[in-house]
């Protein structure tokens, strides 16, 4: 083991790195060090976990190998992965005795997933497994259906999926193990999340930008995390970089993020047993001292947590060599190790050896059960790793304490007339929500929080910092050690933090930049998988918190920012992921921002997007006429329409913000041009009503989607997003082909509000010459407006290229028809 140790210059608050790495030799012991025995049932206890591991990979029939092994009893496909699964096994059994030792309450994290089968060996051999799924019962019939079931169809998948009790973390896509981890500590002091993470994922963006976590864990309140990088040197088919730079280089990286690294290195299992333990022995007391520092006598710097680097072979305990090729310590290791055995004797021999090695009839009883002496080795109830509760956090979530939006609502006395800032309201309740809820509720945003209008939160609590505080700070940095508004430059980083946190039981609420939703589209994917699983299969994990998620500083007020800050496709991305899971919501002003942000808190199980503009919008619906109008999701604005008992001529829907006040602007220049024009105009807050029932369960049903929509008049559709979304969505309805949707073309630049929404067609005048167009009777008769129209777009261009802004009327627009 080497103990590597920064010292800090304490003048200058800075760390100062130690570039001598101190080497413990392999023989050193120390009092503490566990007993000779120990060691031996620590090992006996890990074969167990390998044999276990390989027996998933290979076998259908013959678990325990009391008869010869033959090809009969091996699976036909062979699907896995071995080399992640000794090294993972290894850290869960040594975490095992840490937990007995210190009694600990700890949760383990997979980073490379695909190791599953070790956390899965070790869920059967603590018995949970069986306990969750009693036909996997502790016995060789059991363990027969238990290597049978995986990576086999109707079975369960290869990686830590929902399935895998202990699990939060698939592990499938590399790359969030550590940004995870952090949101399961926060909030739970008395929590240690282990975390192992892939040489290879340690490559990936995400997972590099989540060893800044440590700058935001607050010792008093958190958790600890505790990572231990499974340096084997090998991905899929390529070494990984951290094992071929030197360990020096290793531990400046390493150190330079703010950690302690102690390095246990070697293939020798009974010495790496030892070491190992030492390690962990150090990492424990590490944590508790800084832990019990921080909670007796306060914070005094940024504390310098523990991390283990476990270098060892990929594969560990493989054969050596198959024929001339390396296996153990090679990527010739990291699936099937021995993917012919069916059709070669010798290798079909190799593997029996090499599983008798473990000497599996030592380890199991005469009915297959693991023996006694080896199972009071693993913890046993609630503080055994595969049934920790805070993996199932729905055992443990408590509603949110929810003031009454309606306290918070914007006065609205006519439709359209006054103005108000939607996220700044918003941010007013969710200052309350955040009082009332000082332990299960955090606000993540990637340093935002204050540019998306929601600043209101600060007066309930600041922005966690654990790292350097200087003096103007205090002029509005918003900074303090036990803030719960978690603000990092890393959309990945926040919402690993932020799905880690749902995931253990608390409640989150998530901003950010539209365009910059993308950056996080493929972890939304894997989290709504993940709730899918959970939600129509996983019977017993318990309902967790929605994901909700706010999307703002939209496409259309990124006029000054320009092209790359206009983005609306994160929606598209949304719904293509199971309508169990997701909703959509775009709350066309402040109250019925409220109303939906209200509903969302206390919903479970989804991901709730919502779209809501951050800059001054003109109010349309008062409180209660906005909690009606979101309760119903889409509806007909009376006020705004002029078809009252009689057939409409044309129908004008929006969807959005901004588009809804152009489509009501253009609905105001018709009714005032066009006056005998009969418009219904409806308003959408909850997307998916545009789908049919069949398709998601917020469908409307076409009786009501046809009477809204008509089933043979022209409706002329103001999306937020781009318009193919909602063909997507509607394309059933009967009157699909008279539906002309407006939304983004992928036209950008810099520009004023107005001339975004001219550029792509969704302003007020685009629309009424769409409404025109489109109404057989208007066709000719409406050239002459038509023609005012385009001079209007004319016009105001010219103005806002003469002057910076748009005209005044437009700036204050206010519906005139009220
Ligand atoms: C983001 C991502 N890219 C690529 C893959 C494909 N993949 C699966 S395993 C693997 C190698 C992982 O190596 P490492 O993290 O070192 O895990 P080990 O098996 O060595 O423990 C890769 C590239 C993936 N799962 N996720
Ligand atoms: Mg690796």
């Amino acid at each position: 083991m080497r103990g590597a140790e920064g010292t800090r210059d304490r003048r200058r608050n800075k760390p100062v790195m130690n570039q001598a790495i101190t080497e413990i030799p392999d023989a050193v012991t120390s009092e503490n060090s566990p007993s000779a025995d120990e060691l031996r049932k620590i090992d006996a206890y890990w074969r167990a976990c390998n044999y276990l591991s390989l027996g998933m990979l290979y076998l259908c029939e013959n678990p325990l190998l009391r008869e010869p092994l033959k090809v009969e009893h091996l699976k036909k496909r062979l699907i896995g992965h071995w080399g992640s699964d000794p090294g993972q096994s290894f850290i869960w059994v040594h975490l095992n005795r840490l937990i007995k030792k210190y009694d600990l309450n700890m949760i383990y994290i997979a980073g490379p997933g695909h190791g599953a089968p070790a956390t899965l060996a070790n869920a059967y051999l603590e018995g949970t497994y069986s306990e969750v799924y009693p036909d996997k019962s502790e016995d060789a019939e059991g363990m027969c259906r238990f290597f049978k079931q995986f990576s086999f169809p109707g079975g369960i998948g290869s990686h830590c999926t929902p399935e895998t009790p202990g699990s939060i973390h698939e592990g499938g896509e590399l790359g969030y193990s550590v940004s995870h981890a952090f949101g399961a500590a926060f909030d739970n002091p008395n929590l240690i999340v282990s975390v192992v993470i892939g040489d290879g994922e340690a490559e990936t963006g995400p997972l590099m930008g989540s060893l800044h976590s440590n700058k935001f864990l607050n010792p008093v309140c958190d958790g600890a995390v505790l990572p231990i990088l499974h340096l084997n040197g090998y991905k899929i088919a390529n070494p990984t970089v951290s094992a071929r730079i030197t360990s020096e280089e290793l531990h400046s990286l390493l150190e330079g993020f703010g950690w302690a690294p102690y390095f246990v290195e070697g293939d020798d299992p009974p010495v790496m047993h030892r070491k190992m333990a030492m390690a962990l022995d150090e990492c424990v007391n590490r944590i508790r001292s800084i832990q019990g520092d921080a909670r007796r006598g306060g914070i005094q710097e940024r504390p310098r947590w523990p991390m283990v680097i476990l270098r060892s072979p990929k594969g560990w305990t493989a054969p050596k060599k198959l024929d001339e090729h390396q296996l153990e310590g090679y990527w010739r290791a990291h699936q099937i190790p021995i993917p012919d055995v069916a059709d070669n004797p010798a290798h079909l021999k190799i593997l029996e050896e090499w599983m008798r090695g473990y000497k599996p009839e030592e380890l199991f009883d005469a009915n297959g059960k693991l023996i006694p002496e080896l199972k009071e080795m693993a913890p046993i109830g609630k503080q055994r790793m595969s049934a920790n509760p805070h993996a199932n956090g729905g055992l443990l979530r408590k509603s949110l304490r929810l003031p009454n939006f309606r306290g918070y609502a914007a006065p609205v006395t006519k439709p359209g007339i006054s103005q108000a800032l939607p996220t700044y309201i918003l941010g007013e309740f969710l200052r309350d929500v955040m009082r009332d809820n000082m332990a299960n509720f955090r606000v993540f945003g990637p340093d935002e929080t204050a540019s998306n209008r929601l600043e209101a939160i600060y007066a309930a609590t600041k922005k966690t910092w654990l790292a350097e505080f200087k003096s103007e700070d205090l002029d509005g940095g918003e900074l303090s050690r036990d803030g719960r508004v978690m603000e990092m430059l890393s959309e990945h980083t926040l919402e690993g933090w932020a799905e880690g946190y749902v995931l253990t039981g608390r409640h989150v609420f998530f901003a950010s930049y539209e365009a910059f939703f993308h950056i996080i589209d493929s972890m939304f994917n894997q989290h709504a998988k993940w709730l899918e699983k959970c939600k129509t299969e996983v019977k017993w994990r318990a309902s967790i918190s929605s994901l909700n998620l706010l999307v703002t500083s939209t496409v259309w007020r990124q006029d000054h920012n320009g092209f790359t800050h206009q983005d609306p496709g994160f929606l598209d991305v949304v719904t293509n992921k199971s309508a169990v899971v997701t909703r959509i919501y775009l709350p066309p002003d402040a109250n019925c921002l409220l109303s939906t942000v209200d509903h969302c808190l206390r919903s479970v199980d989804y991901v709730n997007v919502i779209v809501a503009d951050k800059h001054p919008h003109p109010q349309y619906l008062d409180i209660d006429a906005a909690a009606k109008h979101c309760e119903k999701g889409i509806g007909i604005w009376s006020w705004a329409s002029n078809d009252l008992g009689s057939e409409p001529d044309v129908v004008i829907a929006s969807a959005g913000d901004v588009v809804t006040l152009e489509a009501l602007a253009a609905t105001a220049i018709l009714r005032e041009k066009c006056p005998d024009l009969k418009i219904r105009f409806i308003n959408a807050v909850d997307l998916f009503r545009l789908q049919p029932t069949s398709e998601h369960p917020h469908g409307l049903s076409d009786r009501d989607f046809n009477s809204l929509f008509t089933t043979d008049r022209p409706v002329i559709f103001n999306f937020h997003g781009y318009p193919a979304l909602i063909h997507k969505l509607a394309y059933r309805r009967a009157n699909h082909e008279n539906m002309h949707v407006h939304g983004y073309r992928e036209k950008g630049s810099i520009s004023t509000p107005l001339g975004l929404t001219i550029l792509n067609q969704v302003d007020r005048f685009n629309l009424a010459i769409d409404v025109i167009d489109r109404v057989p009777r208007l066709k000719t008769s409406g050239a002459h407006v038509k023609d005012w129209l385009r001079d209007q777009i004319v016009e105001n261009l010219a103005y806002a290229h003469e002057y910076g802004m748009d005209k005044p009327e437009i700036r204050d627009w206010k519906w005139p028809c009220a």
